[in-house]
């Protein structure tokens, strides 16, 4: 008997991969998390049904994450990450040695634990000790944040029902910008326009940032497993602008390899379809 996970994407797509086991079942207080072996994306974690990340497509998500906005200032040293529990985002992180320290916030255990037994080559910087790994509600931790305090937030959510509706709220942007230096970056997965279930929490997060930071715009990237695959991530500045304070010698000098970021795919993430251009 064959075994499939399917997503559905919309009311008339459903997306599916074939599963050859079913590795981990678990609830906790705040969602339900699956772990699944499927042939075509490796393991796959998913919270309440929902693909969060895969072996095979995860380095396209977490490199744009992380690597645009170190492009953009080569100077962050302490960096906060509100959700993503499975450890993909520090690992990218943890690969630049001017950051000190990483406080990362993720409201669910269970996302670390289950990521530390079932996808060590994604969890493997979560017991990194610049990294302080906190569970706890990423609302109020900004809430209780004193001012002026992160050079760069990353907001590694998951979409906007559940535990991370309030991570897409004009109340914690109003307060990460707070607790963001004078010259602070904030990322963000801003969701997808491509269908319809979607394009309301893209378009939102990005207005409501929009009123707040002097500097907002989003970039885009190609991510298989989430819906339609051509997925946003928001980029909301009080000084960098992500184009003209690209230093790509800077960067290059790094020696940073990377399997889906470089500096041409910088500039270029920013440069938007005319049919996304619409909504932004
Ligand atoms: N964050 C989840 C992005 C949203 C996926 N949405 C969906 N499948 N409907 C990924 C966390 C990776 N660190």
């Amino acid at each position: 008997m064959e075994l499939w996970y399917t997503e559905q994407h919309t009311d008339n797509v459903n997306f599916s991969l074939k599963v050859k086991n079913h590795l981990f079942s678990g609830q906790s207080e705040f969602q339900k998390l699956d772990v699944l072996d499927t042939y075509e994306y490796g393991k796959l974690m998913t919270l309440d049904g929902l693909v969060m990340v895969t072996e095979k497509d995860e380095f396209v998500y977490h490199d744009m994450i992380v690597h645009v906005p170190m492009a953009v200032n080569p100077n962050i040293k302490n960096v906060l990450v509100i959700g993503g529990g499975d450890g993909g985002t520090v690992r990218e992180l943890m690969r630049y040695n001017s950051i000190e320290h990483v406080d990362m916030v993720e409201i669910d255990k269970l996302v670390c634990d289950a990521a530390k037994e079932f996808f060590p080559t994604i969890s493997c910087d979560l017991e990194n000790p610049r990294v302080n790994l906190l569970y706890e509600d990423g609302v109020k931790f900004v809430e209780e944040s004193e001012d002026g305090k992160y050079d760069l937030i990353i907001i590694d959510s998951t979409d906007p029902i559940g535990p991370g509706e309030g991570l897409f709220t004009t109340s914690f942007y109003t307060n990460c910008h707070r607790i963001l230096k004078e010259d602070g970056i904030l990322v963000n997965q801003n969701e997808s326009v491509f269908y319809e279930p979607n394009q309301d929490a893209a378009m939102k997060a990005n207005s409501k940032l929009k009123k707040i930071f002097p500097l907002v715009k989003v970039y885009q990237a190609c991510i298989p497993t989430y819906p339609s695959g051509y997925w946003l991530f928001g980029f909301a500045s009080k000084k960098y602008d992500p184009i003209k304070d690209l230093d790509a010698a800077k960067w290059n000098e790094l020696g940073i390899k990377t399997k889906y970021y470089n500096t041409d795919l910088h500039v270029g993430s920013f440069a938007l379809p005319n049919f996304v251009k619409e909504f932004f």
